[in-house]
């Protein structure tokens, strides 16, 4: 069997003054714990080195700058360490950060780090920005300014094969992974696209507010609590449905909590089956690790019979998915 036991590591508040270190130690103590309960691959959220600062407007450009890891992530000083201790576990890795380019390109990144050959197996830059360029004329709207702070991803989507972590002469060979970041998860083709290439495990780090009535287009009287409700029902939703019709499980790492004390993310990471199901999902708000154990060979009846996406599928109706 290719049974692979996956964490998601959920990362509660960081706040905008927080030392990076102070966060840096938070994940490395995520990484332990959820290597002492066994797991082979640990999914960190989206942007998770800092406080999720595209919810701010920043002015000065040496601020904003100061969010973003240049270099190589893995011996850069301010993200090596969990690198180093992942490969001391023997654990894999899977985590995001804002990437300034050598360059001068900035994106919403994400790496598949292996722990084995110590190496990056694969980067992904987030393609579906959301929010907007300008911040909103309210002073208390909560921002989202992507846009304005990250380009859109230049890498596609590609699943990549993972050695050492199933038997490699097994059926269906080695696991076959894939990574999208937050907003990315609810477009369907994101996933298609994974789809298509025969992924297994989707990995996707987020920072969902629970409440921006601005960023969504409704009146800032609805009540917070029931936006923060909605805000997790549409986040599984996004991640139950496109597993069931990609077949494939799908990991889920939320950063959450009330960063500085106003900014709130939502939780609800979760690891969700090929047929959609729940397998496991935080119960709080703070850092919180789950883990299950996933049977890769559970995606060939879905990848098989209903979404044999090679018989059933009839692309020659679907133009429009790229002509528009
Ligand atoms: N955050 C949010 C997300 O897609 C969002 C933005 C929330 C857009 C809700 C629309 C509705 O989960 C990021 N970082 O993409």
């Amino acid at each position: 069997a290719r049974i692979i036991r996956i964490a998601a590591a959920q990362v509660g508040a960081v706040h905008r003054a927080d030392a990076r270190p102070k966060t840096l130690i938070r994940l490395i103590s995520l990484l332990q714990e959820a290597a002492s309960k066994g797991a082979e691959v640990v999914l960190f959220p989206e942007c998770t080195f800092t406080t999720f600062f595209p919810r701010h407007f920043f002015s000065a450009v040496a601020e904003l700058e100061s969010f973003f890891e240049h270099g190589d992530v893995t011996t850069a000083e301010n993200t090596r360490a969990i690198f180093e201790k992942a490969k001391e576990l023997g654990v894999d890795i899977c985590i995001g950060f804002a990437e300034a380019t050598d360059d001068g390109e900035h994106y919403n990144t994400c790496v598949y780090y292996h722990a084995k050959s110590g190496s990056i197996l694969s980067k992904y830059r987030k393609i579906h920005l959301p929010g907007d360029f300008e911040p909103f004329p309210d002073p208390d709207a909560v921002n989202q300014l992507e846009k304005r702070y990250f380009k859109p991803g230049n890498l596609g989507f590609h699943a990549f094969r993972v050695p050492d972590l199933t038997d490699p002469t097994a059926d269906n060979g080695e696991p076959i992974f894939g990574m999208m970041i937050c907003n990315d998860r609810r477009w369907a083709e994101a996933w298609r696209c994974l789809g298509l290439q025969g992924v297994e495990v989707v990995f996707t780090g987020y920072n969902t507010p629970g409440w921006a009535p601005q960023m969504w287009g409704i009146s800032a009287d609805q009540d917070p609590k029931t936006a923060r409700a909605e805000a997790i029902f549409h986040h599984k939703l996004v991640m139950q449905a496109h597993s069931y019709t990609n077949a494939c499980f799908s990991v889920s790492a939320a950063r959450c909590g009330l960063d500085d004390g106003k900014y709130d993310l939502v939780g609800g990471s979760t690891i969700v089956g090929p047929d959609g199901k729940i397998i496991a999902e935080t119960a709080t708000e703070e850092d919180e690790v789950i883990v299950a154990d996933c049977d890769l060979d559970l995606c060939s009846p879905g990848k098989k019979r209903t979404f044999d996406f090679g018989r059933h599928r009839r692309v020659e109706h679907y133009s429009i998915l790229t002509s528009q």
